[in-house]
């Protein structure tokens, strides 16, 4: 076991999600996924279409548990990712103006496939299985973090990353992990910290000044409330503009 991995045990963090950017230049053959059991793609029923969304067409694609479900690798997609309960659905709810496009649960680890939706024609956007939920068997944690891990190698129109934090806690281990691998490959990246409705004004300010410190200007980060919809229209400014991107 590499050392880093033994402090992140040390450290009580889960296992199964490996230094995405070093295993992924040192195993060129763990990204072959086997999935334990065949799954299908899974639907899920959203609302119809909305002409007051910027998104009217917007509609769920299907959901994958394997590289092979996933959708068709042209035009682009911009992912969604965060621990588990960060409160990444409802920021893509939020975001596209729909309840319950992206289901949200108050129960963490709730979309643990592969989320696809079309934005428009050549558009996605894609939620990602949070990281870090424990209560899951290691088999499965393994199995989403080479799905993952396939995703971010493998997926050419990945045109932009959308980090979402809890603005009550700091950075993760794991979403550092996520920023370095966004970065080795190219990937603009924003952060959303999310839930500012819980926090006093000062504080939110004060958490997205530390983030802000902390990272530079490689990157974007931002306030955001799914609740009550702070931050919304930037963060669908900087939607359409990684949308437009070829990377
Ligand atoms: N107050 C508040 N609660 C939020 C906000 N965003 C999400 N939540 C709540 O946080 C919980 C998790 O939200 P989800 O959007 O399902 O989180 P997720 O990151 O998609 O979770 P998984 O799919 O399980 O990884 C739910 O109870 C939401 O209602 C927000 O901006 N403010
Ligand atoms: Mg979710």
């Amino acid at each position: 076991m590499m050392q880093n991995q033994k402090q992140n045990l040390k450290r009580g963090i889960n296992a199964w999600e490996p230094e995405w950017p070093v295993a992924l230049l040192s195993e060129p053959g763990a990204v072959s996924i086997r999935s334990g059991r065949s799954l299908r793609p899974q639907i899920i029923h959203t609302s119809g279409p909305d002409p007051m969304s910027q998104f009217p067409d917007a509609k769920f694609m299907l959901s994958a548990n394997a590289a092979d479900q996933f959708l068709p690798d042209n035009g682009t997609e911009v992912a969604v990712a965060g621990k588990s309960n960060a409160g990444k659905s409802s920021a893509i709810n939020a975001i596209v103006n729909r309840r319950q496009f992206a289901r949200t649960s108050k129960t963490p680890g709730r979309t643990q496939l592969v989320n696809f939706f079309e934005l428009r024609d050549g558009q996605r956007l894609v939620d990602l299985p949070g990281y870090g939920f424990a209560r899951v068997s290691e088999s499965v944690r393994q199995h989403w973090g080479r799905l993952l891990r396939t995703y971010f190698e493998q997926r050419e129109s990945l045109s932009g990353l959308i980090l979402v934090v809890d603005v009550r806690r700091q950075l993760g281990e794991f979403d550092r992990q996520m920023l370095a691998f966004a970065e080795s490959v190219g990937v603009p990246i924003h952060i959303l910290l999310t839930k500012a409705d819980k926090l006093k004004r000062g504080k939110a300010a004060t958490a997205l000044l530390e983030v802000e410190k902390e990272l530079g200007d490689s990157l974007s980060v931002q306030l955001f409330s799914a609740l009550n919809k702070q931050g919304v229209k930037e963060a669908r400014e900087v939607l359409e503009k990684f949308l437009a991107t070829d990377r």
